[in-house]
Parts: structure tokens; sequence; C-alpha cells
């Protein structure tokens, strides 16, 4: 599948245009990017499918991406990126990814000190070369240090949500195999892991070397590292490794919880078992005669070792084997058991769709209702709204609502921007209009941890602010969260009666699952938002469900899985 390579290119190509000063179509290519990557069919069959004018219809593709696409898919390449690459022969893609450096600076510093690549770049900083030129001074250079630091840290883990199609596609594909009897991904990605080092697949085929051929043959497999009938190594073209192994039916259970883990998670399974004299392993479960009393599943080993069956998103030693112990494992919120998107962008500001598509896509999977909350005037990058604006869309709003009677509910909502005091840039006059309000913070990511911790707390006390988006503002492997009094913020979330999100969309699952964790012990709300700029992003919601089920919530835990009525009824500091 070339989606994600080709979302790679696409993000190249905006580096680049930005890097030159050129208006608008890096925004354009950004956008592109992310449709094909959330595209969930193959870029190529899809285009057969559809043809260049059916591209278009992709939020952000217009004439000539779509014909940079075509071009892709053809040659494998894209001439003008080509072009641009050998004007400039720098890492764009990595040297980007660090916070705090964007084209432009990537320009100056190639053309000042001949960066070019990741290492380049941390020599120059540790040589303080950064700091003497010009528009930069020590802190940008420290900054830049840290960015380095973190980048590196997240070493080379993929995000799950950027993966999932490609597994996906893996997996149909080694079950279409003859000889496949079952084919189950375990490891980080069954656990839903927001990240995963590599996958980990068993199969269980009576034609081990037949299935191990196929998967070789897989058409993204770029290296085979080893080849054999019971374990077979590969690297995807995404730079991704997957081990698939084939195991005899009768120990698939046991193979199946011990290649899922969590390593600490088995490890206490083990323990259990050793106390009663028995023994664990990936064969199955022994008896002190060694006696093999449980395998094929994984639930009767749970079973025979006294303990309820734990769902994967648990296995992390985070206490789940005590609950599962005692029989108090919770009920976790199902996938799917979502009815609304409180957190749903348009083309009124950075979002690829209008309302009315993004409304029709909402119907079609399934959603019952969905809260528009385009970003504030502070906001000016991505076109932020003024009240005047505002008003404008609510009038809209309900007029579409009287369109869609019946088949969906639009609310009127915003994502207001926290200003650096914690002050909010739209009047609570205006807000208290709105059905829904969410407040996030957007910048001035380093303030002091009290200041940054008063500063959403203020904004928490705002009797008009029913959610804070994204809590922590993280962006997975490329910017740190800023800094704050969690714990405070959790507990001030109860005292307000203010919502916290669980932002879906997969560089941010933000809050995290040992945050939502807390707020499920001190019963602070929550809502599952997908953060969609595209109408193709409602698909990330299930992450976030996968992200709340890692934290311990149940349904009642997280307010979007009730009806629209019964939402905003809930709504814990409503004011009507
Ligand atoms: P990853 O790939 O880093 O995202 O994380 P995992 O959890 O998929 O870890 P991985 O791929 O190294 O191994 C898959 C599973 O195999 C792991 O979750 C538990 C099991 N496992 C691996 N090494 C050990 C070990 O030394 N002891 C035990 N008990 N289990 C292990
Ligand atoms: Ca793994
Ligand atoms: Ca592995
Ligand atoms: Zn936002």
């Amino acid at each position: 599948m070339k989606n994600q390579e080709l979302a790679r290119l696409l993000r190249m190509m905006a580096a680049y245009l930005e890097m030159k000063g050129i208006p608008f179509k890096p925004q354009a290519y950004e956008k592109a990017a992310y449709s094909i990557e959330a595209l969930d069919e193959d870029i190529e069959e899809f285009a057969k499918k559809v043809g260049k004018e059916g591209l278009k219809n992709l939020p952000g593709v217009g004439e000539s991406i779509a014909e940079k696409i075509i071009e892709y898919l053809k040659t494998g390449k894209i001439r003008e990126l080509e072009e641009l690459k050998k004007e400039v022969p720098v890492d764009i893609e990595t040297l980007t990814s660090i916070e705090g450096v964007g084209p432009k600076t990537v320009y100056k510093l190639y053309k000042a000190l001949g960066i070019k690549t990741l290492e380049d770049l941390e020599k120059a900083c540790r040589e303080h070369k950064i700091r003497r030129l010009p528009g930069f001074g020590p802190q940008s250079e420290e900054k830049i240090l840290k960015g380095i630091e973190f980048f590196k840290k997240g070493g080379g883990r993929f995000i799950l949500g950027f993966i999932i199609p490609v597994v996906e596609k893996l997996v149909d594909y080694l079950k279409s195999h003859p000889s496949a009897k079952k084919v189950v991904p375990a490891g980080s990605y069954r656990r839903r892991k927001e990240t995963v080092g590599d996958i980990d697949i068993l199969a269980i085929s009576e034609n081990p070397e037949e299935i191990m051929e196929h998967f070789v043959n897989f058409p993204e497999v770029e290296h085979i590292y080893a080849k054999g009938p019971a374990k077979t190594m590969v690297r995807l073209k995404i730079g991704l490794d997957v081990d698939l192994r084939v195991v005899e039916e009768d120990s698939f259970g046991a193979a199946l919880a011990y290649f899922t883990g969590s390593k600490d998670h088995n490890i206490q399974m083990r323990e259990i078992a050793l106390k009663k004299g028995w023994k664990l392993n990936e064969y199955g479960l022994f008896d002190e005669k060694g006696k093999k009393i449980a395998g094929k599943t994984e639930e009767e080993i749970y079973e025979k070792l006294g303990l309820e069956w734990i769902p994967p998103e648990l296995r992390e030693n985070q206490g789940e084997i005590q609950l599962a112990l005692q029989k108090k494992l919770p009920k976790l919120i199902e996938y799917g058991s979502l009815k609304g998107d409180l957190q749903v962008q348009t083309n009124w500001t950075d979002g690829g769709n209008s309302i009315e598509e993004m409304a029709e896509e909402a119907i079609k999977i399934g959603l019952k209702y969905i809260c528009i909350t385009d970003h504030t005037k502070s906001l000016a990058v991505t076109g932020g709204l003024d009240e005047d604006k505002l008003l404008k869309q609510m009038e809209y709003i309900d007029n579409l609502n009287k369109k869609y009677k019946g088949k969906i509910r639009i609310l009127k909502g915003a994502e207001v921007n926290i200003q650096k005091d914690g002050s909010l840039d739209i009047s609570n006059e205006i807000l208290a209009k709105l059905d829904f309000v969410g407040a996030a913070i957007h910048t001035h990511f380093n303030l002091p941890k009290s200041a940054q911790t008063e500063r959403l707390i203020k904004a928490m006390k705002n009797p008009f602010v029913d959610c804070i988006f994204h809590p922590t503002g993280r962006i997975i492997n490329k910017r740190p969260p800023y800094e704050i009094d969690i714990d405070k913020v959790i507990e001030e979330a109860k005292k307000t009666n203010t919502i916290l999100e669980i932002d879906a969309y997969p560089d941010r699952l933000d809050l995290k699952d040992e945050h939502i964790k807390k707020c499920v012990e001190k019963g602070v709300k929550l809502v599952i938002d997908s953060d969609a700029h595209s109408f193709l992003h409602y698909q990330f919601l299930d992450l976030g469900v996968a992200q709340a089920r890692r934290g311990f919530a149940t349904e009642k835990d997280i307010l979007n899985t009730l009806d629209v009525d019964e939402f905003l009824k809930s709504l814990p500091k409503r004011r009507k």
C-alpha cells in the first residue's frame, strides 16, 4: 500500500514550498497528505477506480496535486520534488520533525552552515554555531537541542493510528492464503498501545513453509531478515518490522497470551502459575506433573489460573491482574459505542470540508450528532472565527439542522483559544449562545509549570467552558506535553465540573491512558473526539476508544456515548 509513502512525499513537497515562501500551496499539500494517510483503501486502487477527477474530491487535492499523485503512482516519483531536493539537498523530513525547526529555518541553516542532516544540526548546536547566526540565540539553540533529544527518544516507534491500514491489509493478505487457519496480530499492536515498536503476528497453518513464502511476497515487504517455517522476520517499506510466527493449534492461546504481553503482565501471570506449583509459557499452562492443562485458548488459561479474561488493552500490569483475580474488572467501553463527536473542524477555518460534508459523512458512519468546533480569532494561522463569524455560523447551523432533522443533530460549538493569561479570546456573552464549548492551549507552550497549570485552571473556572480539549498539548514523536501539574488539573476538573477530552487524533491521543485512569478513579467526566479536519478522520474515534479502554474507562465515564438530548442535559455546568 503506497498511501503512507505518498503522504510522506506530499509532506516533503509542502515543506519545500513553505521554504520558498509560496503561499497557500503548502497547506493544500498538508491537507492532501492527511487525506491520503486516512484513506482506508489503497490509493493505487482508489485512483484507478475514481480517476483524476475523483481524486480531486479528497480534501486538499486540486488539479496539480491530483496530477502529482498520478505521476507518483506511475513512476514512483514526483519530478518537482526531485528537483527541489537537488536544489536544497537536505533531509527535510527529519529536520522539520524537530520541534521549533520549520522549513524556513532548515533553509537558513543550510545556507549559513551547510546543515543537511540531523547529525549536522546536533553537531552545530553542540559547537554553539547556531546561536551566532542572525535571528538565533542561545535560547533557540537550547530549544533545538531539546527537540533533537526528544525526537531521538521517540526512537523509531510508529504511531499506531498511522500504521493500522497497512497492518490490516497484511493480515487480510495472510488470511487469504489457503493454508491459513487463523491469523491474529499480537504484541503492542493488539494492546492498542499508542506507538508500536514492531508487529508480532501469529498464525495457524497446515503448511508453514507455504504461508511464510506467501508472507515474504507481500508487496510491501522491503527486506527479509530471516525466514523459517516457525518464524519469519521482515521489514516493510515504511520501515516497520513484522514478525510472523506459525504455532500449533493446541497452544495457540498460550502463544497469543505470551506474544500479546506486555512483558510485565506476562511476568505477573507466570508468578501466579508458579505459586500454584504450575508452569506457564508460550506453549501452555502445565500442572505440577508437567501435564498440559490449558493452552488452546487464552480464556481457558486465565480461567484455570482463577482470573477473569483480561482485555488486551489492559495488559500493562497496572492493577488489572488484581482486579481480574477478584473478578472485578470494569466493563470497558465498547468499540463503536460513541454516538457523537464533539470536536470537528470545517472549512470555516482550517478543516478540509464543509459543515454539510462533515455532517453527511457522520450520518453515513452512524453518528447521531457532531459539534462544529472551529478555531477562534486569536489563532490567526487557522483563520480563527471572531464573534461575528461565530454568530453567522450559529445561524447557518440552525438552518442546516432543519435540513438534517431526524438524521443528525449539528451542535454549535467552538475550540476557543486560551490566551497566555488564561482568559479566552471570545466573550462569555457569545459563548453562552453555543451548545458546547471546548477550550484549548495552542500557544505559549513554554510557561513555567505553575503558570501553565494556573492558566488552564483559570479557563476551567470559566462557567462557559464545558470541556478542555487535548489537555496536555503533546504531539507524539514531535512535541512533548507542555508542563502542567496534571493531578491538580484533574482535581480542578472535578471541582469545576469541567469535562476533559480524549483527543483521538493518532499523534495526539491526549489525554493518555494513565491520565484517563486517574479521571475514571476521580469521577471526572470525559468525551472522546476525533479532532477531525477532514471527513476521513472520523475513523480515528475508535483509537480514542482504545485509549479510553487502556485507561479502564466504562461507558458511563464517556459522555458522548449518550444520545444527544441526554448528552446536553448531562453537561456538568450548563447554565440553563
Ligand atoms: P513493542 O513492539 O516495543 O511496541 O512492544 P511489544 O509489547 O509488542 O514487545 P515485543 O515486540 O518486544 O514482544 C512481543 C511480546 O512478547 C511482548 O509484549 C511480551 C512477549 N515478550 C517478549 N520478550 C519477553 C520476555 O523477555 N519475557 C516475557 N515474559 N515476555 C516477553
Ligand atoms: Ca511488538
Ligand atoms: Ca516483536
Ligand atoms: Zn486544536
